[in-house]
């Protein structure tokens, strides 16, 4: 596979504008087990708001400050693998329109306890748009580029 093929390793990118469906909801494999959450599901795990959030784009400028909320990423996790949890090895969290990035676990428990990374629902205090990247990662403590804000999730995958 060419790097430019493989959404995991987008390198240099023109952000996309144009969310690739209207539907928000996204699948989360688990090994073999598949969940299928919607803003609904997220929204009733325990929410987080990180203030002074830039998106960072380089050939774009950069936006912000914005307050995202939602759920941890390590927290969706820990609900949906608890038992399996001492064993993941590695998530990776896709859009629609093939756009993506990878933690090792390692790495993402390393992440700010403060800022850590996020599938945010909610921008500003009001519901986040599709537009704007429904569901979004967002990973605050990433402030030199945006290859990790990922809009529009639609396949988060446990190793
Ligand atoms: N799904 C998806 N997410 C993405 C991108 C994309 O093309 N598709 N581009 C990234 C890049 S390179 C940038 S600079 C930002 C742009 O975010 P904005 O549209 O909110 O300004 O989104 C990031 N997340
Ligand atoms: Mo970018």
């Amino acid at each position: 596979m060419s790097d430019a093929a493989d959404p995991l390793q987008p390198h240099t990118h023109d952000p996309n504008p144009d969310p690739p469906s209207a539907d928000p909801s996204f699948q989360l494999a688990i090994g073999r087990t598949n969940h299928h959450l919607t803003v609904a599901d997220l929204r009733k795990l325990p929410a987080r708001t990180v203030s002074n959030c830039y998106i960072v784009s380089t050939g774009h400028g950069t936006s912000g400050p914005f307050a995202f909320t939602g759920v941890e990423l390590l927290e969706l996790l820990d609900c949906y693998a608890k038992e399996i949890m001492p064993h993941l090895a590695s998530v990776s969290v896709v859009s629609g329109d093939g756009f993506g990035t990878r933690f090792n676990l390692e790495e993402l428990r390393g992440e700010s306890a403060e800022r850590p990374p996020l599938l945010a629902y909610a921008l500003d205090g009001r519901p986040m748009t599709r537009e704007e990247g429904l569901v979004r990662l967002i990973v605050p403590t990433e402030r030199d580029d945006a290859l990790r804000q990922v809009k529009w999730i639609a396949r988060i995958e446990v190793v």
